[in-house]
């Protein structure tokens, strides 16, 4: 599936129609990849989710990108990691999915991921990539109207493992 991609970079710099945010449920900031998209996109960002009244884990919302190049924002909070009985595995396919249709919805055709619950949620990297691209790629198959999705993974290491998956999921 040639429309994945995996780039190692900072997803505040990407210039696509819609930039996913591993957010919060109070959608109201954070550390991570939350702390440098609401840095870079300022504080009109911030006003406009406080206007969300938050966000169910495995749900997403959606806000324009005020200073990003990227023209929207869609906010997801994933699931914290508590071992994975908890239904975090479905509940990070949900993210990925709901984002998607929020970006199809707006008429994305270019949307960039972090990798989601990976950090601070602790929900192990080798677990999370395949649900990923699996539900990524099972996206794209029933959506041929959007052209492009990459994981934009901050690290060397974390860019090794999606591509993996990736190879994975492709061979299928
Ligand atoms: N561009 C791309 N990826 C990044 C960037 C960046 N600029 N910065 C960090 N990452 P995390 P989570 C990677 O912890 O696990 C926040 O406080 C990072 O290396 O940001 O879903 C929220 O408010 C890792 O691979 O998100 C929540 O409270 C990945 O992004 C909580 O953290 C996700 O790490 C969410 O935790």
């Amino acid at each position: 599936m040639s429309r994945i991609e995996i780039i190692q970079g900072d997803i505040t710099r990407q210039a696509v129609d819609a930039i996913v945010n591993a957010a919060n449920c109070s959608l109201l900031g954070g550390g991570g990849v939350d702390g440098a998209i609401h840095r870079a996109a300022g504080p009109e960002l911030l006003a406009e989710c406080r206007t969300l009244h938050g966000c169910e884990t495995g749900k997403a919302k959606i806000t324009k990108g005020y200073r990003l190049p990227a023209r929207y924002v869609i906010h997801t909070p994933g699931p914290i990691w508590r071992g994975g009985t908890h239904g975090e595995p479905e509940l990070l396919a949900s993210c990925y999915r709901s984002c998607l249709e929020l970006a199809a919805e707006n008429g994305c055709k270019t949307v960039d991921f972090p990798s989601i619950s990976t950090g601070v949620y602790a929900f192990p990297l080798n677990r999370a990539a395949p649900i990923a691209i699996r539900t990524i790629g099972a996206f794209l198959e029933a959506h041929p109207e959007i052209e492009r999705v990459r994981m934009v993974c901050f690290d060397y290491r974390t860019k090794a493992v999606y591509e993996a998956a990736l190879g994975e999921w492709m061979k299928k």
